[in-house]
């Protein structure tokens, strides 16, 4: 049987019930392991508390020294990594080997640098009689849960800034996609991480997730997935007391202008909406399109559309694999279809493809015109490659209809007048808002959403804000304190 969890430093094989991971562009079993849920995050919890207060202790030096190992480490690993994240997920080994390998190898090796940069304050005088200092400290040992779209990145977000900033954790990965994350925890060790500061532990959500998230034993929680999933892990870290950090999903906007670069604004909707076969919280899913641009840009990206090659994930010239499994497809078949059946029209794709890729989890790039604001394609998530487009006329409308959904994770505007992005940037509900471009992610940029999409953030120095807590240390500075 197969590795199912990394604990104190070893790889351990489970007892309890078997798991799959299923390549979704066959629909074949390409690894099985057995997951004991609670066991295992217990034992899990033990070695982070084992390993924390040496590892809380550290120097910044000692922790970034390693930490920049690991980065290396990751990098000797690239094509395996890139192997393994395609093989469970279905992307096409292009993205794995130019995006999501070397964004986790840049955001190891940008938390290498930034725990050299966790200071807090000293000497601040608050009273003419004392000095006080402001001190960081780790929260202590951290709970997170990651989902299936970006594995290796997602469990590099999670991991990095915590252990960066003088934490421990336990991670437990999507249970469809545990293999990169089980690679990281490898590297860890040979990268001299000590025994116990990352753990990994593999399962299902309901069993292993809610034995981590309900534990007395955790400090805090981060979780990135569903909406549905997140509020109910927000009320069971209220009952528990632990902080928490949610990224939740997303319904990004896209804001064509009037005077916008129609060929950038053609080519940037077609790219942030199919990026991982529009698997990814920040991908674009509703462009509005000023109603004088409006038919040229349907006809465009319909066009770019149809020239996307589907293909086997492995093979270098493929554009898009599947979606990440077959149920992922369903919904997303399912999401389609209502909303065709409530009157929207797919100018392209609106089904899986035939032949030969009719035996994997495959879905067109699909653009729809004529849904609602109101209709649940505009409203609610579809991580799918799915575009709906919808004119408008003033630019308030444009904002207004931009803001009109509970998320609020990413959105770009396009346009070519600077006092139009700037008040676009402004009043866009959206925790990352691009000007003429949609997509780009890159380690210093803070990531986290606004309303349904979440609170706090990944990546970027502000992170250290979920993973750190402020103490206040006031000292005397008269020799006569009662
Ligand atoms: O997510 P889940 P699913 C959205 C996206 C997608 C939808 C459903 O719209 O179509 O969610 O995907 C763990 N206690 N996103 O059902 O269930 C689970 O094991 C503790 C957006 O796969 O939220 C996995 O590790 N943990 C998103 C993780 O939660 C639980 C990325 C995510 O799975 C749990 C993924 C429980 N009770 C999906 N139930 C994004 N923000 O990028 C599940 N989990």
């Amino acid at each position: 049987m197969n590795t199912s969890n990394y604990i104190g430093g070893k790889p351990g094989v489970g007892q309890g019930p078997e798991l799959s991971v299923v390549d979704p562009s066959t629909g074949t079993v390409i690894w099985t392991y057995r997951s004991d849920g609670q066991h295992s995050v217990e034992a899990a919890l033990d070695a982070a508390h084992d390993a924390f207060p040496e590892w809380s202790r550290a120097t910044p030096a000692e922790r970034s020294g390693i930490l920049h190992r690991l980065a290396a480490e990751l990098d000797t690993m690239a094509e395996e990594l890139a192997q393994a994240e395609t093989a469970q997920t279905g992307k096409p080994i292009r993205l794995s080997r130019e995006f999501d390998v070397p964004g986790s190898v840049d955001n190891v090796a940008f938390f290498a640098g930034a725990a050299r940069h966790l200071d807090g304050h000293a000497a601040a005088e608050y009273s003419a009689d004392h000095t006080s200092m402001i001190r960081r400290h780790p929260v202590g040992v951290v709970g997170s849960i990651a989902p299936w779209n970006y594995p290796l990145q997602m469990a590099v977000w999670k991991v990095l800034p915590a252990i960066a900033a003088g934490n421990t954790i336990v991670l437990k990965p999507a249970e469809n996609t545990p293999l990169t994350t089980l690679m990281l925890a490898e590297a860890c060790e040979r990268a001299g991480v000590p025994a116990g500061v990352v753990n990994i532990v593999n399962g299902t959500g309901p069993d292993t997730g809610e034995s981590l998230v309900t534990s007395r034993r955790i400090a805090m929680t981060s979780f990135t997935g569903s909406t549905a999933v997140g509020r109910h892990i927000a009320g069971l870290a209220a009952a528990n007391g632990t902080r928490l950090h949610l990224e939740l999903g997303g319904k990004a906007p896209f804001v064509v202008f009037d005077d916008a670069d129609l060929d950038a604004a053609v080519r940037g909707a077609v790219a942030a909406s199919l990026i991982n076969t529009g698997q990814d919280c920040t991908a674009a899913t509703r462009a509005y399109v000023h109603r004088s641009l409006f038919s040229e840009f349907v006809d465009g990206v319909a066009e770019l559309m149809r020239r996307v090659r589907l293909g086997a994930p492995l093979d270098p010239d493929t554009d898009q694999g599947p979606l990440v499994s077959f149920r992922q497809r369903d919904r997303v078949v399912a999401m389609v279809g209502r909303a065709v059946r409530d009157g929207a029209r797919a100018v392209t794709g609106g089904r899986s493809p035939g032949g030969a890729l009719s035996s994997g989890a495959y879905y067109e790039p699909t653009l729809l015109v004529g849904a609602e604001q109101r209709s649940e394609i505009v409203q609610e998530e579809t991580f799918g490659p799915v575009l709906a487009a919808l004119p408008f006329d003033s630019d308030s409308e444009a904002l207004r209809l931009a803001n009109d959904v509970p998320f609020g994770l990413a959105a770009s505007a396009w346009t070519r007048d600077v006092f139009r992005a700037q008040e676009a940037a402004r009043s866009i509900e959206a925790g990352t808002v691009w000007i003429n471009d949609h997509i780009p992610i890159i380690s210093e940029m803070p990531h986290g959403g606004m309303k349904a999409s979440g609170y706090g953030k990944d990546m970027s120095a502000y992170s250290f804000e979920e993973y750190t807590q402020v103490k206040h240390v006031m000292s005397d500075l008269t020799g006569r304190a009662a």
